[in-house]
């Protein structure tokens, strides 16, 4: 597959509800849509990163110059046979994984289309639906937070995530417990934490959690591993995770016993499947994570959790809970908490043109003779 031009577009999405965690406040998405264009065929992804360095280092305008400046033109006029070759060409370049994923996973879209195959087969996915629950930002109030773990479980999602930070996290938890004594529940800290809270993370234990997610630094694994061998409740990782061989490490010195798996954090669908299968010799479970994906995104993180260990509810819950209007035609919802997978060619979605040309804020066409 021969990669002839590439777009950039900046949109923002408003979302339809104010998403608050332990980093701030998220009404909005800012993303990227990035196509690339060979052999007649476009191949789509989004980005996941936050528009600043929040949640990990990665930004939107940082991803936009190094797509255009650097990227896209080491790839541009190349003829790549596969995926792995595609990533070779990028691999080289240190960190930076959420820009280098949606370059990969726009490849992935492509390839696969010119094989007329959806990803999730090629890439070996065994499930037609996944598992999905829902993530709550940190609400107002207990009140508002127990109507909307009801109306969660009501709408047959199989898993609640919480969000907490320091002072909205035992009193919380031990509540939602109280009021929902069979849901499966977890609570996700986004780094807000230091071993100086273990105490906080004891109490917890008595909230029957599933998992408590990336409690401590988005860096950290060490002190994970000492917050793990203290508590009884599992640890997972999401933000420490950005590669297989941080799956890898991770697991080794007990930092945790699940991995939130986000395709965009770990550079792509190949890193995933990597991360899945390495955190699969380990006989832990992973699930899918989610940045509160866009049409596009979402579908990609729905092909990689057809892979078989992708046991657990993920975060890609219907797409109608965050866009008034996605960017893609096919409707991404999930019924009694399963989440079908498009079996379309590719990515299995169209995106909406003139829609997310009237989005557009910013756009960049990429080809050799504009090189
Ligand atoms: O920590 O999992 C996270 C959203 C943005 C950034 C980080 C996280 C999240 C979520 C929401 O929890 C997941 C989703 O609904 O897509
Ligand atoms: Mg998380």
């Amino acid at each position: 597959m021969k990669i002839e031009a590439a777009e950039l577009r900046l949109i923002s999405l408003p979302l339809k509800f104010r998403f608050e965690t332990s980093f701030g406040v998220q009404t909005m998405r800012h993303l990227i849509v990035l196509t690339l264009y060979g052999d007649g065929l476009e191949g789509y992804a989004e980005t996941v990163m936050e528009y600043t360095p929040h949640y990990r280092e990665e930004t939107i305008p940082g991803a936009w110059a190094l797509l255009e400046e650097l990227l896209i033109p080491k790839v541009l006029g190349q003829d790549f046979a596969n995926p792995e070759q595609f990533w070779a060409e990028i691999a080289g370049f240190r960190g930076n994984k959420m820009t280098k994923a949606a370059l990969e996973m726009a490849f992935w879209d492509l390839w696969c289309k010119s094989l007329g195959q959806p990803i999730w087969k090629v890439l070996g996915g065994v499930r037609t639906e996944i598992p999905v629950g829902i993530s709550l930002g940190i609400e107002p109030s207990l009140e508002a937070t127990l109507e909307k773990v009801g109306k969660g479980l009501a709408d047959g999602y199989k898993r609640i995530k919480l969000k907490i930070k320091p002072g909205w996290d035992v009193k919380l938890a031990l509540a939602v417990r109280e009021a929902y004594p069979e849901a499966n529940l977890t609570v996700d800290a986004n780094s807000a934490y230091s071993l100086n809270h273990i105490s906080t993370f004891k109490a917890l234990d008595a909230a029957g959690l599933d998992y408590i997610e990336q409690p401590l630094a988005f860096d950290d694994i060490l002190d994970h591993a000492k917050l793990q061998a203290a508590i009884s409740t599992s640890i997972c990782l999401d933000e420490s995770i950005t590669s297989p061989e941080d799956t890898r490490k991770a697991l080794e010195i007990g930092a945790g016993r699940v991995i939130n798996l986000k395709p965009g954090r770990v550079g792509g669908i190949l890193a995933s499947r990597k991360v899945h299968d390495i955190t699969q010799s380990y006989g832990l479970p992973v699930w899918m994570g989610g940045m509160l994906e866009a049409g596009i995104g979402r579908a990609a993180n729905i092909h990689v959790a057809t892979l078989p260990m992708f046991i657990k509810p993920g975060d890609t819950s219907s797409a109608s809970r965050y866009w008034q209007e996605d960017i893609i035609e096919e409707a991404l919802e999930a019924k009694n908490g399963l989440m079908p997978v498009p079996q379309g060619p590719g990515l299995g979605v169209t995106p909406k043109r003139d829609f997310i040309q009237k989005l557009t804020e910013k756009s960049a066409y990429i080809s050799k003779s504009s090189q």
